[in-house]
């Protein structure tokens, strides 16, 4: 899935003077092409097609915004549990509805002009009708002018999802900021997440995949956090639900440079192990590790210490986990 390229949502103000441009072309050229020698039956014409103009901009801009949400009801869970955290479902599904419903209700007010246009009998009773039709189509879609208003915040948080594919065994990267997670992605996958040498709280969640026997495996980076779901920021709450709702196995990664206290970081691995999924445990920076530190936490974890271990690890899961059959290693 991926909301990133949602195209924004028009004001009702800024699709109704786009339409009326478009109605007021169309009616040129239609006025120019026109060879009727009767004056009102051509003036019928010309009207008619400055009917139809207006009403195929607001058709297809509306169509567009349809269209390209996504149906909350048959998203995959971790985007369900994200937009119940993050967006009002249900009030987005009633102005989606309602843009729909409007914009429905103005075409059919614009066929029904359209018809009163060709009964008509003089100059003055076109021109009116056409007053009338104007009025009523513009104020039937400015009837939703807060729904599009909704709608372009909601596509605003929207495009902060991750772009997760569903179906794919997928694995989520935690730990604390600076242990090395995004490190950790690069050299699993091909993702090139920003690496800092400081404490650096990710924007977004990296994703990034790598290939097992022709089978994708779905790899998310993300920012670690001890709080409460309610009490974390956006990105961190992505990453909690992302462990909980999308990834099939955890890897934790440890930095025992004492960049941060040993027993926080035991501490969030408990927090991790909560989720229930399978975890595996790597220890970064083991280049620069002192030796004794290694061996060590070694006696009472069972770790890997580079990508390499960490990667046959996880194939071994997929193997066994995600096809459901035992690892032929
Ligand atoms: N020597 C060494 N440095 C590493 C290793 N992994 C990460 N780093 C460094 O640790 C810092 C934080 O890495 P980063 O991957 O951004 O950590 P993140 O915040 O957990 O994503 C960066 O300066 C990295 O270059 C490693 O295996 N060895
Ligand atoms: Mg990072």
């Amino acid at each position: 899935m991926n909301f990133q390229d949602l195209p924004p949502v028009p004001s009702a103000t800024s699709i109704v003077n786009d339409a009326l441009k478009a109605a007021g072309e169309k009616a040129a050229a239609a006025s120019r092409k026109t060879r009727k020698t009767d004056s009102l039956v051509r003036q019928q014409g010309v009207q008619k097609e400055h009917l139809r103009g207006l009403i195929a901009v607001i058709d297809r801009r509306v169509d567009n915004i349809t269209s390209s949400f996504p149906s909350f009801d048959s998203l995959p869970e971790f985007y369900t549990r994200l937009a119940s955290v993050t967006l009002d479902a249900e009030a987005l599904k009633k102005s989606l509805g309602r843009v729909a419903g409007n914009a429905a209700a103005a075409k059919r007010l614009a066929n029904e002009y359209g018809k009163r246009y060709s009964a008509c009998n003089s100059f003055p009773e076109l021109l009116a009708l056409k007053r009338q039709a104007l009025g009523r189509i513009i104020s039937m879609l400015k009837r939703s002018a807060k729904d599009f208003e909704q709608l372009e915040k909601a596509r605003k948080v929207l495009r902060t999802y991750p772009a997760l594919q569903a179906d794919l065994f997928t694995v989520a990267i935690a730990g604390f900021p600076n242990v090395g997670k995004s490190t950790l992605l690069r050299k699993l996958t091909s993702a090139k997440p920003e690496v800092n040498s400081y404490a650096f709280t990710t924007k977004t969640l990296n994703v990034g995949s790598f290939t097992y026997r022709h089978n994708k495996i779905q790899v998310i980076d993300t920012p670690g956090t001890l709080d409460r779901l309610e009490k974390m920021n956006p990105v961190e709450r992505q990453a909690e639900l992302a462990m909980r709702y999308a990834a099939h196995v955890i890897v934790y990664v440890y930095d025992l440079t004492e960049e941060y206290p040993l027993r926080d970081q035991e501490l969030l691995e408990r927090h991790v192990r909560e989720h229930g999924k399978s975890v595996i445990v790597y220890a970064s920076k083991s280049d620069v590790l002192d030796g004794a530190v290694l061996a060590a936490f070694r006696t009472r974890h069972d770790i890997c210490i580079s990508s390499e271990e960490v990667r046959e690890r996880l194939c071994a899961l997929f193997d066994d986990e995600f096809l459901g059959r035992k690892s032929s290693r």
